[in-house]
């Protein structure tokens, strides 16, 4: 057989913790001569993701772009009320006719479309028609995606399991408490469920699953996964992790850059609950108080809306007028989109107070910087206990979910200091990065993974 470039689809679904990942994946394999065609949905929820999209494919002419026109097909009942990213999921599936002839007319042909796992149920077949092998892309956890292949055998038992005590063993993991679940997952017709497990179903459509994460950080797991074969509805798990950041700078003032500039090292927490969580009124002000005793410089990345788009309001009517007075010198505010992983690059940062999305997570591994686990929804509880099992976080499990209500500013003091003074937490998160940056160094275990995905492309 003769050796020729592959060309590959990368199709992701909505919201910037899902296309991000799929763009870095891009961009490392067109940097190893394959040629990258990526598809996106329009139009996207959040202005983050249009902008991203244009600003990547601007400063990587070599990649190819293929728009999938939604059609505002029939929305489902409760449409109005129901989350605007779990919507557009759902509006990609019902639009996914259109891709066939996407991926059929492309020349050169496709040699393979990789898939985001929330796409995955409906694209595989017309792939399989069209005889290419599909790989899904993780854009979480190996734990929640083993939970989310385990999910339709939950389902039959969940009101045995309705009890937050509960503990679920899952084959090949350690038993996960009930409470590390989304909420949602007690409720089979939830959007976010029925996407889910019509998903989870297909997974063992895909040649392997590519994944965020890298040999020595999950190395059990992976071995009882991979090895054992202990849950037939996962095919391999393959890690090629921390998927490259590449930098694009924002347009506009940023005065963060700066102002990081004049900070000593290890000094400033940055805090930051990722791209789709609003913080209530109310934890924001118990925030300002802990962030203000705890008395350390902060970075303090402020959403007060789901979509980016809402986030209308001036962070004077957010914030107190005593807590922007008093700590004028001590902190900035972002508000918009900011480059977190050049952030959490800067040696100024020393701590990160995070909701633990995954791409976050191994942005945290990828820079050595300690984490502060405050997971707020989907499977931030389950990436929460990575974070810790591998000895670069702290996590207070009973801030979750708001399962105290608001956790108070005195405990967000305590817990900062905790962060930024622990010294062994700092060791642990200089280990993690030095193994992170083995791991996709040429010859690391993360670049044999790719290389092996490419090869397997080209025969
Ligand atoms: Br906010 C924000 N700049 O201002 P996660 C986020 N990010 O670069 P999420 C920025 O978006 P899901 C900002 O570095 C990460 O790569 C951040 O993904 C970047 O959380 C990504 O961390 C956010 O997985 O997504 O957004 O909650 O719901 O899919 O977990």
């Amino acid at each position: 057989s003769t050796t020729q470039t592959p060309h590959i689809a990368l199709f992701p679904s909505a919201g910037m913790g899902h296309l991000m990942p799929l763009l870095r994946l891009s961009a490392m394999l067109a940097k190893r001569n394959c040629i990258i065609t990526v598809i996106t949905a329009h139009p996207t929820v959040s202005a983050a993701e249009s902008d991203h999209i244009s600003s990547f494919l601007h400063r990587n002419p070599e990649i190819n772009h293929l728009k999938l026109h939604l059609t505002r097909g029939s929305l489902i009942a409760d449409s109005a009320a129901a989350d605007p990213f779990f919507l557009q999921f759902h509006l990609i599936n019902q639009s996914i006719h259109l891709l066939r002839p996407l991926l059929s007319s492309s020349s050169p042909p496709f040699s393979a479309l990789f898939v985001d796992m929330f796409l995955v149920a409906r694209t595989a077949p017309i792939a399989k028609d069209l005889h290419l092998p599909v790989y899904v892309v993780s854009t979480t956890s190996i734990e929640f995606i083993s939970l989310m292949a385990y999910l339709p055998n939950l389902q039959l038992k969940l009101t045995e399991f309705n009890n937050a005590s509960a503990e679920i063993k899952i084959p090949g993991l350690l038993p996960m408490a009930m409470s590390s679940f989304p909420p949602a997952f007690l409720d089979p017709n939830h959007l976010f469920t029925s996407i889910i497990i019509m998903n989870s179903q297909a997974l063992s459509e895909a040649e392997g699953i590519l994944m965020n994460t890298f040999e020595w950080f999950q190395a059990s797991t992976l071995d009882t996964l991979n090895k054992e074969r202990v849950m037939t509805s996962l095919p391999p798990i393959l890690p090629l992790g921390p998927l490259e950041p590449y930098h694009i700078p924002p347009d506009g003032d940023h005065h963060y850059r700066s102002w990081l500039e004049n900070q000593p090292s290890d000094s400033v927490v940055y805090i930051s609950f990722g791209s789709r969580t609003a913080m209530s009124r109310d934890q924001v002000r118990e925030l300002e108080k802990g962030l203000e005793k705890a008395g350390w410089r902060f970075c303090w990345n402020l959403k007060t809306s789901k979509v980016d788009k809402d986030d209308s309001e001036d962070v004077k009517d957010i914030l107190s007028d005593f807590f922007v007075e008093r700590t004028m010198n001590k902190g900035v505010i972002l508000r918009g989109w900011a480059d977190q992983q050049e952030i959490l690059a800067h040696p100024a940062i020393g701590g990160f107070v995070s909701h633990c999305g995954w791409n976050s997570v191994m942005e945290a591994a990828w820079q050595g910087v300690p984490v502060l686990a405050w997971p707020q929804h989907g499977d931030q509880r389950l990436n929460a206990k990575v974070v810790e099992d591998a000895g670069f976080g702290l996590w207070e499990r009973k801030w979750d979910w708001g399962v105290d209500g608001i956790v108070k500013g005195e405990e967000i003091e305590r817990k900062i200091v905790e962060l930024m003074t622990d010294e062994k937490l700092r060791e642990g998160a200089k280990k993690v990065r030095e193994e992170a940056r083995k791991a996709v160094e040429s010859g690391g275990s993360s670049d044999r993974v790719i290389r092996d995905v490419i090869n397997s492309l080209t025969l």
